[in-house]
């Protein structure tokens, strides 16, 4: 009784695994042409004659290299070796200086501004004595950088914080300079460059 009855569930169970298994290829093939090329086209060159897009050319001033400790470096116009301040314009607009300033001691008293110069061009230096010989000329700032290290400061117009660096303790004629030229990080220098592409 036992015996007759497990022969007869057996083939059932079989067949019916059979029969799932046979179904499930069907069903597989379903979905494979979905998602042809349709949208291959979108998007076509239909901005490609608007210039107004492009960015506008813009000046960019930035500090680019300064000296604390000048011993055997360059000398200003009345022959005397002082700090100094390297700034470019790394922008591909000319830089209008009007109303810019300088200063070690942001916040906390009024920045030096900058001589009403011809605009900087882009690429073009400038060099800029810190000896507090206002007397010397109008490239002659009212403060000088010390050999410990401080915080120089960049004003534009606004008077808010262009650009700003924050210098360490600097040997007698080692520059402290951006490196690469106008872009990089700023770093120690055996190599002064005084208006011209830092080394
Ligand atoms: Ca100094
Ligand atoms: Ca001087
Ligand atoms: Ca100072
Ligand atoms: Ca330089």
């Amino acid at each position: 009784m036992l015996t007759l009855l497990l022969t007869l569930l057996t083939p059932g169970c079989s067949q019916a695994d059979k029969v799932a298994d046979d179904s499930a290829p069907v069903e597989g093939d379903a979905d494979s042409d979905a998602d042809g090329d349709s949208d291959s086209d979108a998007d076509g060159d239909s901005d490609s004659d608007s210039d107004s897009d492009a960015d506008p050319p813009e000046a960019k001033l930035v500090l680019n290299e300064l000296l604390a400790g000048n011993k055997s470096g360059a000398t200003d116009e009345a022959g005397q070796q002082e700090d100094w301040i390297e700034l470019v314009n790394i922008g591909d607009a000319a830089a209008d200086l009007t109303g810019w300033s300088l200063t070690d001691s942001f916040g906390e008293k009024d920045p030096w501004p900058l001589p009403e110069l011809q605009a900087l061009n882009p690429g073009e230096r400038l060099l800029i004595w810190a000896d507090e010989d206002l007397d010397d000329g109008a490239l002659h700032t009212d403060f000088k950088l010390s050999g410990d290290g401080e915080t120089l400061s960049l004003l534009d117009a606004e008077g808010e914080i262009a650009d700003e660096v924050t210098f360490p303790a600097l040997n007698d004629d080692e520059a402290y300079a951006r490196l690469p030229d106008g872009e990089g990080p700023w770093d120690l220098s055996d190599t002064p460059t005084p208006g011209a592409t830092n080394e």
